[in-house]
Protein backbone atom coordinates (compact mmCIF):
# COMPACT_ATOMS: atom_id res chain seq x y z
CA UNK A 1 0.00 0.00 0.00
CA UNK A 2 2.61 2.53 -1.00
CA UNK A 3 -0.16 4.78 -1.76
CA UNK A 4 -0.70 5.60 1.20
CA UNK A 5 2.74 6.31 2.89
CA UNK A 6 3.51 9.33 2.14
CA UNK A 7 3.29 11.75 4.49
CA UNK A 8 3.74 15.71 5.00
CA UNK A 9 7.61 15.85 4.97
CA UNK A 10 7.08 14.28 1.16
CA UNK A 11 5.47 17.23 -0.39
CA UNK A 12 6.63 20.08 -1.61
CA UNK A 13 6.70 23.15 0.37
CA UNK A 14 4.46 25.44 -1.82
CA UNK A 15 1.55 22.35 -1.68
CA UNK A 16 2.49 22.13 2.06
CA UNK A 17 1.45 25.75 2.25
CA UNK A 18 -1.78 25.09 0.88
CA UNK A 19 -2.67 21.90 3.38
CA UNK A 20 -4.99 23.67 5.97
CA UNK A 21 -6.83 25.51 3.73
CA UNK A 22 -7.19 26.94 0.22
CA UNK A 23 -4.41 28.19 -1.65
CA UNK A 24 -4.27 32.20 -0.78
CA UNK A 25 -5.13 33.12 -4.35
CA UNK A 26 -6.99 36.25 -4.89
CA UNK A 27 -9.02 34.66 -8.44
CA UNK A 28 -9.02 31.69 -10.11
CA UNK A 29 -6.56 30.94 -12.82
CA UNK A 30 -8.11 30.21 -15.97
CA UNK A 31 -7.40 26.02 -15.58
CA UNK A 32 -9.22 26.28 -12.61
CA UNK A 33 -12.40 27.74 -14.01
CA UNK A 34 -13.47 24.56 -15.60
CA UNK A 35 -13.72 23.21 -11.93
CA UNK A 36 -15.96 26.00 -10.27
CA UNK A 37 -19.78 25.54 -9.84
CA UNK A 38 -21.75 26.68 -12.91
CA UNK A 39 -24.54 29.54 -12.34
CA UNK A 40 -26.98 26.72 -13.02
CA UNK A 41 -25.21 24.90 -10.07
CA UNK A 42 -24.63 27.39 -7.68
CA UNK A 43 -27.98 28.67 -8.37
CA UNK A 44 -29.13 25.17 -7.44
CA UNK A 45 -26.77 24.90 -4.46
CA UNK A 46 -28.53 28.30 -2.94
CA UNK A 47 -31.96 26.68 -3.33
CA UNK A 48 -31.52 22.89 -2.30
CA UNK A 49 -28.96 23.29 -0.05
CA UNK A 50 -26.95 20.48 -1.57
CA UNK A 51 -24.50 19.44 -4.10
CA UNK A 52 -23.21 15.68 -5.16
CA UNK A 53 -19.53 15.41 -5.96
CA UNK A 54 -17.41 12.97 -7.32
CA UNK A 55 -13.73 13.56 -6.57
CA UNK A 56 -11.81 12.73 -9.99
CA UNK A 57 -8.26 12.90 -8.24
CA UNK A 58 -9.27 9.67 -6.27
CA UNK A 59 -9.13 5.95 -6.83
CA UNK A 60 -10.50 3.29 -4.88
CA UNK A 61 -7.33 2.49 -2.69
CA UNK A 62 -8.32 5.84 -1.06
CA UNK A 63 -11.77 5.60 -0.41
CA UNK A 64 -11.01 1.41 0.63
CA UNK A 65 -8.44 2.96 3.10
CA UNK A 66 -10.47 5.51 4.75
CA UNK A 67 -13.07 2.81 5.09
CA UNK A 68 -10.57 0.71 6.76
CA UNK A 69 -9.34 3.69 8.61
CA UNK A 70 -12.86 4.46 9.76
CA UNK A 71 -13.21 0.72 10.99
CA UNK A 72 -10.23 1.15 12.82
CA UNK A 73 -11.80 4.21 14.72
CA UNK A 74 -14.51 2.69 15.68
CA UNK A 75 -12.67 -0.74 16.83
CA UNK A 76 -10.85 1.28 19.19
CA UNK A 77 -14.32 2.88 20.81
CA UNK A 78 -15.63 -0.39 21.03
CA UNK A 79 -12.18 -1.32 23.04
CA UNK A 80 -12.44 1.34 24.84
CA UNK A 81 -14.45 2.29 28.42
CA UNK A 82 -14.15 5.85 27.68
CA UNK A 83 -17.27 7.65 28.44
CA UNK A 84 -16.06 10.10 26.03
CA UNK A 85 -14.82 7.97 23.08
CA UNK A 86 -16.42 10.66 20.84
CA UNK A 87 -14.03 13.62 22.50
CA UNK A 88 -11.48 11.49 22.72
CA UNK A 89 -11.37 8.90 19.92
CA UNK A 90 -13.26 10.06 17.22
CA UNK A 91 -13.79 13.55 16.90
CA UNK A 92 -11.65 16.62 15.77
CA UNK A 93 -7.88 14.29 15.00
CA UNK A 94 -9.20 12.95 12.03
CA UNK A 95 -6.83 14.70 10.02
CA UNK A 96 -4.08 13.98 12.64
CA UNK A 97 -4.86 10.21 12.20
CA UNK A 98 -5.05 10.08 8.67
CA UNK A 99 -3.20 12.85 7.01
CA UNK A 100 -3.85 11.65 3.30
CA UNK A 101 -7.80 12.70 4.00
CA UNK A 102 -6.48 15.96 3.38
CA UNK A 103 -6.06 15.10 -0.26
CA UNK A 104 -9.97 14.81 -0.90
CA UNK A 105 -10.29 18.84 -0.15
CA UNK A 106 -7.17 19.51 -2.57
CA UNK A 107 -9.60 17.22 -4.93
CA UNK A 108 -10.03 20.13 -8.08
CA UNK A 109 -13.93 19.52 -8.40
CA UNK A 110 -14.14 19.60 -4.59
CA UNK A 111 -11.86 22.44 -3.99
CA UNK A 112 -13.92 24.47 -6.62
CA UNK A 113 -16.73 23.98 -5.19
CA UNK A 114 -16.30 25.13 -1.77
CA UNK A 115 -14.41 27.94 -3.44
CA UNK A 116 -17.37 28.46 -5.48
CA UNK A 117 -19.34 29.00 -2.69
CA UNK A 118 -17.36 30.11 0.34
CA UNK A 119 -15.37 31.86 -1.59
CA UNK A 120 -11.36 32.58 -2.08
CA UNK A 121 -9.45 32.15 0.94
CA UNK A 122 -11.91 29.60 3.25
CA UNK A 123 -10.80 27.96 5.91
CA UNK A 124 -11.07 24.32 7.60
CA UNK A 125 -13.12 24.19 11.23
CA UNK A 126 -11.03 22.61 13.72
CA UNK A 127 -14.26 20.20 14.19
CA UNK A 128 -14.86 17.01 12.44
CA UNK A 129 -15.98 13.86 13.18
CA UNK A 130 -16.80 10.18 11.62
CA UNK A 131 -20.26 9.07 11.61
CA UNK A 132 -21.55 5.26 11.55
CA UNK A 133 -25.34 4.03 10.21
CA UNK A 134 -27.06 1.83 13.15
CA UNK A 135 -30.02 0.33 13.17
CA UNK A 136 -31.59 3.47 15.06
CA UNK A 137 -33.01 6.11 13.42
CA UNK A 138 -32.30 10.10 14.03
CA UNK A 139 -34.29 12.03 13.91
CA UNK A 140 -34.11 15.45 11.42
CA UNK A 141 -32.43 18.36 12.69
CA UNK A 142 -29.96 21.06 12.07
CA UNK A 143 -26.48 20.72 13.15
CA UNK A 144 -25.41 22.89 16.40
CA UNK A 145 -23.82 25.72 14.44
CA UNK A 146 -21.07 25.17 16.94
CA UNK A 147 -19.89 21.48 17.51
CA UNK A 148 -21.49 19.04 19.45
CA UNK A 149 -24.65 20.31 19.14
CA UNK A 150 -24.27 24.07 20.82
CA UNK A 151 -25.66 27.43 19.79
CA UNK A 152 -23.57 30.41 19.33
CA UNK A 153 -24.97 32.63 16.58
CA UNK A 154 -28.62 32.89 14.51
CA UNK A 155 -28.11 30.49 11.45
CA UNK A 156 -26.48 32.42 8.81
CA UNK A 157 -28.59 32.05 5.50
CA UNK A 158 -26.00 33.54 3.29
CA UNK A 159 -23.56 30.07 2.63
CA UNK A 160 -20.61 31.63 5.21
CA UNK A 161 -20.33 28.20 6.08
CA UNK A 162 -20.85 24.42 4.84
CA UNK A 163 -20.77 21.09 5.35
CA UNK A 164 -19.08 18.59 3.58
CA UNK A 165 -19.81 14.72 3.63
CA UNK A 166 -17.04 12.20 2.88
CA UNK A 167 -18.57 8.99 2.20
CA UNK A 168 -15.93 6.34 1.24
CA UNK A 169 -18.25 3.21 0.28
CA UNK A 170 -21.53 3.15 -1.72
CA UNK A 171 -24.17 4.74 0.01
CA UNK A 172 -27.14 2.51 -0.72
CA UNK A 173 -31.31 2.32 0.65
CA UNK A 174 -29.77 -0.45 2.87
CA UNK A 175 -26.77 0.96 4.71
CA UNK A 176 -28.09 3.81 6.15
CA UNK A 177 -28.12 6.87 3.87
CA UNK A 178 -28.06 10.45 5.31
CA UNK A 179 -31.60 11.82 4.62
CA UNK A 180 -32.28 15.55 3.88
CA UNK A 181 -35.12 18.33 3.08
CA UNK A 182 -34.41 20.28 0.38
CA UNK A 183 -34.73 23.97 0.69
CA UNK A 184 -34.88 23.43 4.36
CA UNK A 185 -31.76 25.61 5.30
CA UNK A 186 -33.82 28.86 6.11
CA UNK A 187 -36.35 28.12 8.32
CA UNK A 188 -35.55 26.71 11.70
CA UNK A 189 -37.34 25.99 15.37
CA UNK A 190 -37.54 28.39 18.13
CA UNK A 191 -35.17 27.56 20.51
CA UNK A 192 -35.47 30.01 23.48
CA UNK A 193 -36.91 28.81 26.67
CA UNK A 194 -38.75 31.34 29.24
CA UNK A 195 -36.48 31.17 31.83
CA UNK A 196 -33.61 32.70 29.67
CA UNK A 197 -31.73 29.66 28.70
CA UNK A 198 -31.60 27.92 25.07
CA UNK A 199 -32.39 24.50 23.78
CA UNK A 200 -28.76 23.60 22.51
CA UNK A 201 -30.30 21.15 20.11
CA UNK A 202 -32.28 22.05 16.77
CA UNK A 203 -34.07 18.50 16.41
CA UNK A 204 -37.80 19.40 14.24
CA UNK A 205 -39.25 17.33 16.87
CA UNK A 206 -38.14 18.35 20.66
CA UNK A 207 -40.43 15.39 21.77
CA UNK A 208 -39.21 12.51 19.72
CA UNK A 209 -36.83 10.07 21.90
CA UNK A 210 -34.52 8.28 21.50
CA UNK A 211 -36.77 4.90 22.47
CA UNK A 212 -38.61 6.37 19.75
CA UNK A 213 -35.83 6.43 17.06
CA UNK A 214 -35.27 2.39 18.51
CA UNK A 215 -38.27 1.38 18.17
CA UNK A 216 -38.86 -2.14 16.65
CA UNK A 217 -41.85 -1.46 14.88
CA UNK A 218 -40.20 0.29 11.86
CA UNK A 219 -44.14 1.15 10.78
CA UNK A 220 -44.07 3.24 13.91
CA UNK A 221 -40.92 4.98 13.47
CA UNK A 222 -41.46 6.35 9.77
CA UNK A 223 -44.94 7.46 11.05
CA UNK A 224 -43.49 9.66 13.55
CA UNK A 225 -40.87 10.74 11.08
CA UNK A 226 -43.60 12.01 8.83
CA UNK A 227 -45.10 13.65 11.53
CA UNK A 228 -42.20 15.38 12.84
CA UNK A 229 -41.71 16.47 9.03
CA UNK A 230 -45.78 17.60 8.75
CA UNK A 231 -45.16 19.47 11.84
CA UNK A 232 -43.04 21.92 10.53
CA UNK A 233 -46.22 22.71 8.58
CA UNK A 234 -44.65 23.80 5.41
CA UNK A 235 -46.14 21.93 1.95
CA UNK A 236 -44.68 20.57 -0.46
CA UNK A 237 -41.41 19.67 1.26
CA UNK A 238 -38.86 17.38 -0.54
CA UNK A 239 -37.02 14.57 1.40
CA UNK A 240 -34.28 13.05 -0.52
CA UNK A 241 -32.37 10.01 0.87
CA UNK A 242 -28.84 10.60 -0.74
CA UNK A 243 -27.73 7.46 -2.09
CA UNK A 244 -24.52 8.05 -3.71
CA UNK A 245 -21.51 6.22 -5.55
CA UNK A 246 -18.67 5.36 -3.04
CA UNK A 247 -16.10 7.95 -2.73
CA UNK A 248 -18.92 10.73 -3.20
CA UNK A 249 -18.53 13.98 -1.31
CA UNK A 250 -21.40 16.00 -0.89
CA UNK A 251 -21.65 19.70 0.22
CA UNK A 252 -24.67 21.14 2.11
CA UNK A 253 -25.81 24.43 3.26
CA UNK A 254 -24.81 24.26 6.90
CA UNK A 255 -28.04 24.43 8.05
CA UNK A 256 -29.93 21.58 5.83
CA UNK A 257 -32.98 19.43 7.91
CA UNK A 258 -31.22 16.07 7.25
CA UNK A 259 -30.64 13.47 9.43
CA UNK A 260 -29.04 9.63 9.70
CA UNK A 261 -31.27 7.01 8.52
CA UNK A 262 -31.57 3.65 9.95
CA UNK A 263 -29.64 0.63 8.06
CA UNK A 264 -30.82 -2.92 7.65
CA UNK A 265 -30.67 -6.07 9.22
CA UNK A 266 -26.83 -7.49 7.87
CA UNK A 267 -25.89 -4.58 6.34
CA UNK A 268 -22.12 -3.54 5.72
CA UNK A 269 -21.73 -0.57 7.85
CA UNK A 270 -21.84 2.83 6.20
CA UNK A 271 -19.02 5.26 7.43
CA UNK A 272 -19.52 9.07 6.64
CA UNK A 273 -16.59 11.73 7.16
CA UNK A 274 -17.73 15.45 8.28
CA UNK A 275 -16.07 18.56 7.95
CA UNK A 276 -17.58 21.94 8.68
CA UNK A 277 -15.82 25.08 5.94
CA UNK A 278 -16.15 28.68 6.19
CA UNK A 279 -15.76 31.76 4.56
CA UNK A 280 -14.00 34.36 5.51
CA UNK A 281 -13.97 37.11 3.21
CA UNK A 282 -16.70 39.29 2.49
CA UNK A 283 -17.79 38.79 -1.95
CA UNK A 284 -16.11 41.42 -3.85
CA UNK A 285 -17.30 39.34 -7.64
CA UNK A 286 -18.62 36.05 -8.11
CA UNK A 287 -16.29 33.18 -6.97
CA UNK A 288 -18.02 30.37 -9.06
CA UNK A 289 -17.90 30.21 -12.91
CA UNK A 290 -20.30 33.38 -13.82
CA UNK A 291 -21.42 34.03 -17.37
CA UNK A 292 -22.32 37.66 -18.13
CA UNK A 293 -25.20 36.41 -20.09
CA UNK A 294 -26.64 34.10 -17.52
CA UNK A 295 -30.63 34.68 -17.28
CA UNK A 296 -31.09 33.82 -13.58
CA UNK A 297 -34.48 35.56 -13.57
CA UNK A 298 -35.27 32.79 -15.84
CA UNK A 299 -33.37 29.97 -13.92
CA UNK A 300 -34.68 31.22 -10.35
CA UNK A 301 -37.95 30.19 -11.71
CA UNK A 302 -37.26 27.09 -11.62
CA UNK A 303 -36.32 26.51 -7.71
CA UNK A 304 -37.96 26.25 -4.88
CA UNK A 305 -41.18 28.66 -4.98
CA UNK A 306 -40.75 29.16 -0.93
CA UNK A 307 -37.27 30.00 -1.21
CA UNK A 308 -36.45 31.97 -4.26
CA UNK A 309 -36.53 35.68 -2.63
CA UNK A 310 -33.71 34.23 -0.48
CA UNK A 311 -31.82 32.64 -3.46
CA UNK A 312 -32.39 35.91 -5.19
CA UNK A 313 -30.86 38.10 -2.10
CA UNK A 314 -27.92 35.68 -1.79
CA UNK A 315 -27.29 35.40 -5.18
CA UNK A 316 -27.11 39.33 -5.18
CA UNK A 317 -24.75 39.14 -2.50
CA UNK A 318 -22.66 36.69 -3.71
CA UNK A 319 -22.00 38.05 -6.97
CA UNK A 320 -21.46 41.69 -5.71
CA UNK A 321 -24.53 42.25 -8.32
CA UNK A 322 -26.77 44.97 -8.63
CA UNK A 323 -30.13 44.58 -6.76
CA UNK A 324 -32.72 43.32 -8.93
CA UNK A 325 -36.19 45.11 -8.15
CA UNK A 326 -37.80 42.67 -6.27
CA UNK A 327 -41.79 41.82 -6.90
CA UNK A 328 -44.46 44.44 -5.89
CA UNK A 329 -45.87 43.28 -3.09
CA UNK A 330 -48.06 45.86 -0.94
CA UNK A 331 -46.53 46.86 2.51
CA UNK A 332 -50.11 45.48 3.96
CA UNK A 333 -49.42 42.01 2.73
CA UNK A 334 -45.89 41.93 3.71
CA UNK A 335 -47.22 42.59 6.98
CA UNK A 336 -49.28 40.17 7.15
CA UNK A 337 -47.02 37.78 5.90
CA UNK A 338 -44.58 38.36 8.57
CA UNK A 339 -46.65 38.54 11.12
CA UNK A 340 -48.95 35.88 10.86
CA UNK A 341 -47.55 33.53 8.15
CA UNK A 342 -45.73 30.28 8.48
CA UNK A 343 -42.00 30.20 8.72
CA UNK A 344 -41.45 30.24 5.15
CA UNK A 345 -43.75 32.79 4.83
CA UNK A 346 -42.34 35.03 7.24
CA UNK A 347 -39.03 34.73 5.72
CA UNK A 348 -39.80 35.16 2.77
CA UNK A 349 -41.44 38.32 3.92
CA UNK A 350 -39.25 39.70 6.18
CA UNK A 351 -36.81 39.16 2.81
CA UNK A 352 -38.72 41.13 0.30
CA UNK A 353 -38.87 43.72 3.43
CA UNK A 354 -35.19 43.89 3.95
CA UNK A 355 -34.83 44.34 -0.33
CA UNK A 356 -36.87 47.18 -0.15
CA UNK A 357 -34.12 49.46 2.09
CA UNK A 358 -37.13 51.93 2.95
CA UNK A 359 -37.67 53.67 5.91
CA UNK A 360 -41.41 52.13 6.03
CA UNK A 361 -39.88 48.47 5.19
CA UNK A 362 -37.52 49.00 8.04
CA UNK A 363 -39.96 49.99 10.80
CA UNK A 364 -42.41 47.51 10.19
CA UNK A 365 -39.27 44.62 10.47
CA UNK A 366 -38.22 46.86 13.59
CA UNK A 367 -41.63 45.99 14.87
CA UNK A 368 -41.09 42.81 13.65
CA UNK A 369 -37.90 42.85 15.98
CA UNK A 370 -40.52 43.32 19.43
CA UNK A 371 -43.00 41.06 18.23
CA UNK A 372 -44.64 38.42 21.39
CA UNK A 373 -43.13 35.19 19.33
CA UNK A 374 -39.55 34.40 18.20
CA UNK A 375 -40.28 33.33 15.14
CA UNK A 376 -41.38 36.70 13.76
CA UNK A 377 -38.49 38.35 15.68
CA UNK A 378 -35.87 36.33 14.22
CA UNK A 379 -37.41 36.46 10.73
CA UNK A 380 -37.23 40.18 10.89
CA UNK A 381 -34.07 40.12 12.19
CA UNK A 382 -32.75 38.57 8.62
CA UNK A 383 -34.55 41.33 7.03
CA UNK A 384 -33.27 44.18 9.16
CA UNK A 385 -29.87 42.54 8.35
CA UNK A 386 -30.19 42.78 4.42
CA UNK A 387 -31.88 46.36 4.39
CA UNK A 388 -28.71 48.56 4.17
CA UNK A 389 -26.66 50.60 5.82
CA UNK A 390 -28.35 53.37 5.77
CA UNK A 391 -30.85 51.65 8.33
CA UNK A 392 -28.73 50.12 10.65
CA UNK A 393 -28.42 52.93 12.87
CA UNK A 394 -32.29 52.56 13.81
CA UNK A 395 -31.38 49.06 15.16
CA UNK A 396 -29.21 50.69 17.75
CA UNK A 397 -31.58 51.31 20.43
CA UNK A 398 -32.36 47.78 20.60
CA UNK A 399 -29.12 46.66 21.63
CA UNK A 400 -30.24 48.06 24.76
CA UNK A 401 -33.66 46.33 24.87
CA UNK A 402 -34.65 45.00 28.58
CA UNK A 403 -35.57 41.88 26.91
CA UNK A 404 -33.00 40.00 26.65
CA UNK A 405 -34.89 38.57 22.98
CA UNK A 406 -34.63 41.01 21.52
CA UNK A 407 -30.90 42.02 22.42
CA UNK A 408 -29.76 38.93 20.90
CA UNK A 409 -31.42 39.32 17.37
CA UNK A 410 -30.60 43.18 17.44
CA UNK A 411 -26.89 42.31 17.92
CA UNK A 412 -27.04 39.76 15.18
CA UNK A 413 -28.84 42.00 12.78
CA UNK A 414 -25.93 44.60 12.93
CA UNK A 415 -23.45 41.44 11.89
CA UNK A 416 -22.59 43.72 8.58
CA UNK A 417 -19.04 44.18 6.47
CA UNK A 418 -20.97 47.23 5.56
CA UNK A 419 -21.12 48.61 8.98
CA UNK A 420 -17.08 48.05 9.09
CA UNK A 421 -17.53 52.20 8.00
CA UNK A 422 -20.09 52.90 10.84
CA UNK A 423 -18.02 53.68 14.34
CA UNK A 424 -20.99 54.00 16.36
CA UNK A 425 -22.60 50.10 15.40
CA UNK A 426 -18.52 48.86 16.03
CA UNK A 427 -18.99 50.45 19.14
CA UNK A 428 -22.89 49.44 20.44
CA UNK A 429 -21.47 45.57 19.13
CA UNK A 430 -18.03 45.58 20.98
CA UNK A 431 -19.89 46.95 24.46
CA UNK A 432 -22.66 44.42 24.24
CA UNK A 433 -19.83 41.50 23.48
CA UNK A 434 -18.15 43.09 26.51
CA UNK A 435 -20.42 44.10 29.02
CA UNK A 436 -23.68 42.29 28.09
CA UNK A 437 -24.84 40.15 31.13
CA UNK A 438 -26.22 37.04 28.61
CA UNK A 439 -24.39 34.53 27.20
CA UNK A 440 -26.00 34.46 23.97
CA UNK A 441 -25.83 38.16 23.80
CA UNK A 442 -22.17 38.23 24.08
CA UNK A 443 -21.42 35.15 21.86
CA UNK A 444 -24.22 36.88 18.40
CA UNK A 445 -22.07 40.24 19.46
CA UNK A 446 -18.63 38.36 19.17
CA UNK A 447 -20.29 36.14 15.91
CA UNK A 448 -21.70 39.93 14.45
CA UNK A 449 -18.56 40.98 15.45
CA UNK A 450 -16.76 38.78 13.05
CA UNK A 451 -18.57 39.85 9.67
CA UNK A 452 -17.61 43.58 10.35
CA UNK A 453 -14.57 42.61 10.50
CA UNK A 454 -14.26 41.39 7.02
CA UNK A 455 -14.47 45.18 6.13
CA UNK A 456 -11.22 45.75 4.94
CA UNK A 457 -11.36 49.83 4.98
CA UNK A 458 -11.16 51.01 8.46
CA UNK A 459 -8.79 50.26 11.15
CA UNK A 460 -9.82 47.81 13.59
CA UNK A 461 -6.61 47.22 15.84
CA UNK A 462 -8.37 48.50 19.38
CA UNK A 463 -11.31 46.13 18.57
CA UNK A 464 -8.87 43.26 17.90
CA UNK A 465 -7.16 44.09 21.23
CA UNK A 466 -10.58 44.22 23.14
CA UNK A 467 -11.35 40.15 21.33
CA UNK A 468 -7.96 39.11 22.19
CA UNK A 469 -7.97 40.25 26.06
CA UNK A 470 -11.71 38.51 26.20
CA UNK A 471 -9.85 35.48 25.81
CA UNK A 472 -7.87 35.33 29.09
CA UNK A 473 -8.39 33.16 31.35
CA UNK A 474 -11.59 33.52 34.02
CA UNK A 475 -12.83 36.45 31.54
CA UNK A 476 -15.89 34.04 29.10
CA UNK A 477 -15.89 31.43 31.90
CA UNK A 478 -17.41 27.57 30.67
CA UNK A 479 -20.86 27.94 30.11
CA UNK A 480 -21.40 24.63 28.97
CA UNK A 481 -20.70 21.10 28.84
CA UNK A 482 -23.17 19.48 26.47
CA UNK A 483 -21.58 16.50 25.23
CA UNK A 484 -19.63 15.88 28.37
CA UNK A 485 -17.51 18.77 27.14
CA UNK A 486 -16.67 21.63 29.47
CA UNK A 487 -16.28 24.72 27.09
CA UNK A 488 -17.23 27.87 26.39
CA UNK A 489 -19.89 29.23 23.35
CA UNK A 490 -19.09 32.54 23.64
CA UNK A 491 -14.82 32.56 23.31
CA UNK A 492 -15.33 29.99 20.08
CA UNK A 493 -17.18 32.51 18.74
CA UNK A 494 -14.91 35.74 19.56
CA UNK A 495 -11.97 33.24 18.16
CA UNK A 496 -14.04 32.87 14.89
CA UNK A 497 -14.53 36.64 15.24
CA UNK A 498 -10.75 36.85 15.49
CA UNK A 499 -9.90 34.33 12.41
CA UNK A 500 -12.29 36.54 10.44
CA UNK A 501 -10.01 39.57 11.39
CA UNK A 502 -6.91 37.78 10.86
CA UNK A 503 -8.28 37.17 6.91
CA UNK A 504 -9.04 40.68 6.27
CA UNK A 505 -6.27 42.54 8.62
CA UNK A 506 -2.86 42.50 9.35
CA UNK A 507 -2.51 41.72 13.40
CA UNK A 508 0.88 43.12 15.21
CA UNK A 509 3.40 40.60 16.27
CA UNK A 510 2.35 41.89 19.76
CA UNK A 511 -1.28 40.61 19.25
CA UNK A 512 -0.19 37.26 17.84
CA UNK A 513 1.87 36.56 20.71
CA UNK A 514 -0.82 37.67 23.66
CA UNK A 515 -3.41 35.54 21.26
CA UNK A 516 -0.97 32.86 21.58
CA UNK A 517 -0.15 33.03 25.65
CA UNK A 518 -3.37 33.03 26.06
CA UNK A 519 -4.98 30.71 23.90
CA UNK A 520 -2.80 27.41 23.34
CA UNK A 521 -4.01 27.10 27.12
CA UNK A 522 -7.06 27.06 26.40
CA UNK A 523 -9.12 23.92 27.70
CA UNK A 524 -11.74 24.17 24.76
CA UNK A 525 -10.00 22.68 21.41
CA UNK A 526 -11.84 24.81 19.23
CA UNK A 527 -10.83 27.83 20.44
CA UNK A 528 -6.88 26.36 20.43
CA UNK A 529 -7.72 25.70 17.06
CA UNK A 530 -8.87 28.71 15.90
CA UNK A 531 -5.83 30.57 17.58
CA UNK A 532 -3.56 28.37 15.31
CA UNK A 533 -5.06 29.01 12.64
CA UNK A 534 -5.27 32.98 12.89
CA UNK A 535 -1.34 32.65 13.36
CA UNK A 536 -1.38 30.96 10.05
CA UNK A 537 -2.88 33.64 8.60
CA UNK A 538 -0.47 36.59 9.78
CA UNK A 539 2.85 37.45 8.30
CA UNK A 540 3.78 39.22 11.32
CA UNK A 541 5.27 36.02 13.14
CA UNK A 542 7.76 37.20 16.18
CA UNK A 543 10.62 34.48 16.95
CA UNK A 544 8.66 34.55 20.21
CA UNK A 545 5.40 33.31 18.68
CA UNK A 546 7.45 30.52 16.49
CA UNK A 547 9.19 29.12 19.89
CA UNK A 548 5.17 29.15 21.18
CA UNK A 549 3.82 27.23 18.73
CA UNK A 550 6.82 24.88 18.17
CA UNK A 551 6.82 24.10 21.77
CA UNK A 552 3.08 23.51 21.44
CA UNK A 553 3.80 21.02 18.32
CA UNK A 554 6.09 19.12 19.96
CA UNK A 555 3.74 18.96 23.10
CA UNK A 556 0.67 18.18 21.28
CA UNK A 557 1.19 16.15 18.32
CA UNK A 558 -0.60 13.12 17.38
CA UNK A 559 2.07 10.07 16.33
CA UNK A 560 0.99 8.44 13.83
CA UNK A 561 -0.04 4.75 13.30
CA UNK A 562 3.04 3.28 11.20
CA UNK A 563 1.82 3.12 7.79
CA UNK A 564 2.90 -1.15 7.64
CA UNK A 565 -0.21 -1.27 10.65
CA UNK A 566 -2.71 0.10 8.15
CA UNK A 567 -1.87 -2.09 5.11
CA UNK A 568 -1.88 -5.33 7.30
CA UNK A 569 -5.17 -5.11 9.05
O1 LIG B 1 -24.83 9.67 9.66
C1 LIG B 1 -25.46 10.48 8.97
O2 LIG B 1 -25.81 10.25 7.82
C2 LIG B 1 -25.85 11.81 9.54
C3 LIG B 1 -25.34 12.03 10.93
C4 LIG B 1 -25.74 13.35 11.47
O3 LIG B 1 -26.34 14.13 10.81
C5 LIG B 1 -25.38 13.75 12.85
O4 LIG B 1 -25.06 12.87 13.67
O5 LIG B 1 -25.43 14.95 13.12
FE1 LIG C 1 -26.24 16.14 11.68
Amino acid sequence: MALFTQNSVDIPPNEAESKLTAPKVKSAKPSDMKNLLTDEQYAQYLSDGILVIQPESLDDAFHDHLYRSAQQIYALVENSRSKTAHLDIIGDSLRARIPEIDRLFEDPLVSGALRSVLGDDYVIHPHNFVHKSSDADQVFHQDGNLPWNERGHYRAHRPDWALLFYYPQDVTAENGPTEVILGTQYWTRDFEKTDGTWHSFDGIDRAFTREELANEDLGFRDRRLDESVASLGIPDLQRKSVTVPKGSVVLCHYDILHRGSRKFLGAADRFMYKFHFMRTQEPTSAAWQHRPGFDEKKYMQKLLPQVQPIVRNIWGWSGNFESAASASVSLVELKQSLFSGDETKRVEAAYLLGAMQSDESADLLLEGLTHPEESVRRASCYGLKISGAAQANKILPFVGNQRVSIRRLAVYALGESTNGLNAQVVEVVLAALIKDQDDLVRSNAAYAMGQILRCKDADFSVVIDALIQRLAPGVEPNNTSVALFPRSTVRQSIAYSLLQAACNHEFSAEQIEKLLALTLEDDDRYVQGFAIEITRQNQNLSSKSLGVLLAALSRLRLSPRPAELNSAS
